[in-house]
């Protein structure tokens, strides 16, 4: 790994977020956004009504090649893997998001699973981004560090994790972006999205290593296997062994 790449790892390890920019080239950003409108006509949803989040999930979008390419690319697998420490991650959720101007943005929250903690760096997000977001406009903002309060804490076996009120703090601090460039962020890190008032798409991955996580990540695994096995929708072979557990 490059040492820009070990850069990003250090920093989603310290802060909870980091961003690659310019991962895509231009040629490249044209032809993802241009599967991604592909997909939401596709599904139903191809007009841009204002202030609307709509995402798209699953395995079928993996019928859309550039798509499909993000959630495997090995550039962002190495650097997942690197954030996790495990070798191999297992693609838990697939997904895109589009928001259309006037939306309000997202409150403050974590994705870590509430009332629980978690061995440190078991999940891992990544976002590559279609369109540039700013403080004025759509960035993720964030808690740098606050990710790690979900952890388990050796030696201290009723350390309980952050409440709802914890984490509707100040402090928060903006991630801004181009278009083409990945965001990595810790499930756990405190987040928000800042009002919206331009096109905001992405398209997102998230990961979980293979090995010790928390009781309700591993009924999550569980329940998304089941699923997954009694599926009749096809899973291309280059994703076959991410989705697999
Ligand atoms: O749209 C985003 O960048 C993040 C959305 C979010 O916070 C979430 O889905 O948990």
């Amino acid at each position: 790994m490059d040492s820009k790449d070990r850069e990003l790892v250090n920093a989603a390890r310290e802060t909870g977020i980091s961003v690659l920019p310019g991962f895509l080239s231009v040629d490249e950003l044209e032809v993802l956004r241009s599967e991604f409108t592909r997909a939401y006509e596709d599904a139903g949803c191809g007009e841009l009504e204002p202030a609307k989040r709509v995402a798209l999930r699953g395995i079928s979008l993996c019928q859309y090649p550039a798509i499909k390419r993000l959630f495997v690319h090995p550039r962002i697998l190495k650097i997942v893997s690197a954030i996790t420490g495990g070798p191999s991650p297992w693609l838990w959720q697939i997904k895109t998001n589009r928001y259309t101007p006037g939306h309000p943005g997202v409150g403050k929250h974590s994705d870590g699973f509430a009332g629980e903690v978690s061995p440190p760096h078991t999940r891992q997000a990544m976002a590559v981004f279609l369109d540039d977001i700013w403080e004025e406009s759509g960035a993720l903002t964030y808690v740098p560090g606050s990710h790690k309060l979900h952890y388990e804490v050796s030696g201290n076996p009723g350390y309980e994790s952050p409440s709802t009120e914890d984490i509707n703090v100040d402090g928060y601090v903006p991630a801004e972006l181009k278009a083409g460039s990945v965001l990595f962020r810790v499930p756990e890190v405190w987040h928000a999205v800042n009002p919206i008032h331009h096109l905001r798409r992405y398209v997102t991955a998230s990961y979980s290593i293979r090995g010790r996580v928390s009781g309700l990540m591993e009924q999550k695994i569980a329940e998304t296997m089941k699923e997954r096995r009694e599926s009749e929708e096809p899973v291309p072979e280059d994703v076959r062994e991410y989705w697999d557990y």
